[in-house]
């Protein structure tokens, strides 16, 4: 498969000012008529030659200005027309069949209901057009089909008018007043019902809200309508952002490759970011619905009214939109945890890809396949880069940055240089430099040291951004990191600076306020950086205990663990390492400032993935790997050391924690710390917290409780295990959201057998290959779980790359998602490492790969 170049980028010869469709919609067999209104377009290279995209379909006809014509070629997938004239209309017929298309790109058949995804390159296996983001085209949509079967016709814009056919058909037709890229067209057919609320925006416009599902799931649906109108809210008074037409429609689809969907005025979502109840849902699924709401809602403007000019430019729209909607979380939930929270998936997803085979600039300059660049890098990484942008010019200033960016770009497909651009005119920034964000790929490393002179701190600050593939040499990056002195000896904080690194080594001086100064640096997580200092651990004690930033305490406690057990992997010694993170933990535990959501935060070790990256490339020489099988052990010993060392506080917080009603507004936090207890429990006394799950599952009145307990139990073995494993699967048996629980728990889990468990659960009846809901509820568990995934003997990679082989002829675009947990193995221990390797060359040895699995698996490789 050819690489397509960000540099080869030209606009398109042709505008396609109007779009027409007319779909004879049915399961097995949709006829689609697109009617295109073309002309030359004076900013491009002039052709006599219209190249229309098409991916697996055929023309039943070509008309052009009302004449069939049959000078027309296939050039591989795609349809080329000559045309002679400055403007023409150009009608194409095609016919799909719906319920074949397993790969669930372009028109696909869910539950007897038809409806569509595009983004990124699936309108073109519907009919064929320019399918580009630049190619922006106002249309007009005819749907027709069988009433009954499909009572509900929904498409963009708004509904223009209906009817009956007088032979069991109906048909709608549907108008986008908003000129949109092919990627935004969306369809959906089908019986569904809605949960409907008006919003009234600022200026006064009433705008219908729907939120439609299947009957039976209705009664899930009023936390995804509040979250709407919340985001439709907020987005006006942060951002000053207006809705934009007359109706919002949701409509959620049990078989989706992605997390949502936000075609204009008609956002197509999994139902796992829609359905919620407190009986079926975590407090965490509650969140993810709101975050997830809010995040499509945000793309009307970034994304929508302002689209991507080509794909390259996707942080453009997804690192934007998703800081939009970490900013938004935060103001409804809370600062701090969210934060946190947000920098835990970060490390859990993008550090790792920045330092693997896989790593890419946020706008990457070559890809095969476009559906591989949705990744961490891009939007959450990408959120990160504009975050440092609103840390430096301040929230009003940014403010100033992105209303000219809306006011300039309104209506454009845009470039990641046209918003840096704006943010730099609009908040007076400059952002010359900082640009190196955008094409330099990898987590640059901070280092830190300091000395004290008379009554001031000279802060010593180096940055090295490592290698990545393609990119040997690296320049020196703008980084803003927010840093506090502290006096230990004082126990006092310092005043908060924001030091900006732009050199390979700088020098800061800061007045001192005490004695026994402690650096707080990158408080608030205001670069996604790697920071090295090398600290006492007296002083990450003291920062875990005093920093009064809620960031800073999490950092210190994490940093804390990670030397322990790094050192402890590495067959170091860490001499009381283990005793001083005893005693810091108890402090936590007792600290009667902390809520107990931000309690349940602290109380969380650094995950195995984010150890694994800590392991490889430290050590004296650079050079060490990471070594699953010690980091699991070290982290086991470490979770029973305080299970047992701090049992008394534990069950006290249980005590207390189990007395909070489910209402209440300490009721989230409660929960929280009961099911972190939980895992202490497990480690350091199983029979005990058998006991204790068994009895908080029995006792539980919502899903958080029973989904942490039962994720305990899972890993035990204890008769409570089967029992409630039995019992779940019995009172949700038909939900496949919870089923989907039940899968990923089970793969989740710290069982010694969990291979052979997850090879079962994959021939259980309620296993499909199909839904891909379903496929990640098992195996992206599984590849999640390093004790499962890194079996010593290489079973856990095996049934990766089994599971890879057989997805990808089915839905590509999910099967190659699987690849990048076996393209860690340059950085993991040699005898794992060649095991893994080994999958990948089995992988890329089998016939008529996929573009997305072949590009994955051939980078992993090299
Ligand atoms: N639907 C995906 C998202 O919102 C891709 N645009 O991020
Ligand atoms: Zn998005």
């Amino acid at each position: 498969p050819p690489v397509i170049h960000r540099e080869d980028y030209r606009p398109f010869p042709w505008r396609v000012p109007t779009t027409d469709l007319a779909f004879e919609l049915g399961i097995e067999k949709t006829r689609i008529t697109a009617t295109l209104a073309v002309e030359r377009n004076p900013d491009a290279e002039p052709s006599d030659r219209l190249r229309l995209n098409g991916d697996g379909i055929t023309a039943q006809s070509v008309t052009v200005d009302g004449e069939a014509v049959n000078d027309w070629e296939m050039d591989g997938p795609d349809l080329v027309l000559p045309l002679a004239g400055d403007a023409h209309t150009v009608e194409i017929v095609t016919e799909i069949d719906p319920s074949a298309n397993t790969q669930l790109m372009g028109l696909y058949a869910s539950n007897g209901m038809l409806c569509t995804q595009c983004e990124a390159e699936g309108f073109r296996r519907i009919t064929f057009f320019p399918d580009r983001p630049d190619v922006l085209s106002t249309y007009r949509v005819r749907m027709s089909g069988p009433k009954e079967q499909f009572p509900i016709l929904l498409c963009n814009g708004n509904r223009a008018a209906e009817g009956e056919n007088g032979d069991g058909t109906h048909w709608a037709e549907w108008h986008d007043p908003w000129p949109k890229p092919s990627y935004l067209f969306a369809l959906v057919a089908g019986d569904l019902v809605a949960n409907s609320g008006d919003f009234t925006t600022v200026s006064g416009r009433r705008v219908e809200c729907n939120i439609w599902v299947r009957r039976e799931d209705l009664a899930r649906t009023d936390h995804a309508l509040e979250s709407l109108h919340r985001s439709m809210r907020w987005d006006e008074e942060t951002f000053g952002r207006e809705y934009d037409l007359d109706l919002y429609n949701i409509v959620a689809v049990s078989d989706f490759n992605m997390g949502a969907m936000e075609n204009k005025g008609l956002n197509v979502f999994n139902t796992k970011y829609v359905l919620a109840d407190k009986d079926t849902a975590t407090d965490g699924d509650f969140d993810a619905v709101e975050g997830v709401i809010a995040h499509e809602y945000f793309h009307n403007w970034s994304g929508n009214r302002i689209t991507c000019r080509d794909w390259f430019q996707l942080s453009l729209k997804e690192g934007f939109t998703v800081l939009r909607d970490q900013l938004f979380s935060q103001d409804m939930r809370g600062e701090a945890v969210k934060r946190i929270e947000d920098v835990r998936i970060l490390r859990a997803a993008q550090f790792p890809e920045d330092a693997g085979p896989l790593a890419h600039p946020i706008r990457p300059d070559s890809y095969r396949e476009i559906s591989n660049f949705y990744t961490a890098t891009v939007y959450n990484k990408g959120a990160e880069v504009i975050r440092m942008m609103r840390s430096m010019a301040g929230e009003e200033r940014f403010r100033k940055g992105t209303d000219l960016y809306f006011e300039r770009h309104d209506g454009e497909a845009a470039t990641c240089e046209d918003f840096v651009r704006a943010i730099e005119d609009g908040a007076g920034l400059d952002l010359t430099q900082f640009r190196l964000w955008y094409s330099q790929a990898g987590t640059p490393r901070v280092r830190v040291s300091h000395e004290v002179a008379g009554d001031g701190i000279r802060i010593t600050l180096s940055q090295q951004v490592p290698a990545t593939p393609g990119q040997a040499k690296k320049q020196p990056m703008v980084i803003p990191l927010r840093l506090a002195v502290h006096s230990k000896a004082n126990e006092t904080t310092g005043t908060e600076h924001i030091a900006v690194l732009t050199e390979a080594e700088q020098v800061f001086e800061y007045p001192l306020t005490g004695p026994d100064p402690v650096i707080s640096i990158n408080r608030g997580f205001t670069a996604p950086v790697i920071v090295e200092r090398e600290l006492a651990r007296d002083d990450l004690v003291f920062l875990a205990a005093h920093d009064d930033d809620p960031f800073a305490r999490y950092e210190a406690l994490q940093e804390l663990a990670v030397d322990h057990l790094v050192a402890a992997a590495s067959g170091e010694t860490s001499e009381g390492g283990e005793a001083a993170l005893v005693e810091a933990f108890r402090a936590i535990l007792a600290d009667g400032t902390l809520d107990d959501a931000m309690r349940g935060e602290l109380m969380m070790l650094p995950s195995e993935t984010y150890l694994f990256e800590a392991m490889a490339g430290s050590g004296a020489t650079g050079t060490r790997k990471a070594d699953p099988g010690a980091i699991h052990a070290a982290r086991e010993r470490l979770k029973a050391a305080i299970g047992s060392g701090c049992a008394e506080e534990l069950d006290a917080l249980y005590d207390r924690a189990e007395e909070v009603a489910f209402d209440d507004p300490a009721g989230r936090g409660a929960r929280k710390v009961k099911a972190q207890v939980l895992v202490y429990a497990a480690a350091s006394d199983p029979a005990k917290a058998a006991e204790m799950a068994a009895r908080q599952y029995d006792r539980a009145d919502n899903m958080t409780d029973r989904q942490g307990a039962l994720m305990v139990l899972a890993g035990l073995e204890a008769p409570e295990r089967e029992e409630r494993l039995a019992d779940f699967y019995d009172r949700y048996r038909g939900n496949d959201l919870v089923i989907d629980k039940w899968f990923t728990l089970q793969a989740l889990s710290l069982h010694p057998q969990v291979i052979a468990q997850v090879e079962a659960l994959a021939q259980h009846r309620d296993f499909t290959i199909r839904n891909p809901n379903r496929v990640r509820s098992l195996y992206m568990a599984f590849a999640g779980n390093p004790q499962g995934f890194h079996a010593q003997d290489g079973a856990g990679y095996r049934m990766i790359a089994d599971l890879i082989l057989k997805l990808d002829p089915i839905n590509p675009q999910t099967a190659a998602r699987f690849v990048s947990p076996l393209g860690r193995w340059r950085r993991i221990e040699p005898k794992r490492a060649a095991l893994m390797k080994a999958e990948l060359e089995r992988i890329a040895e089998a016939d008529n790969l996929s573009r997305d699995t072949y590009e994955q698996v051939s980078r992993s490789l090299d």
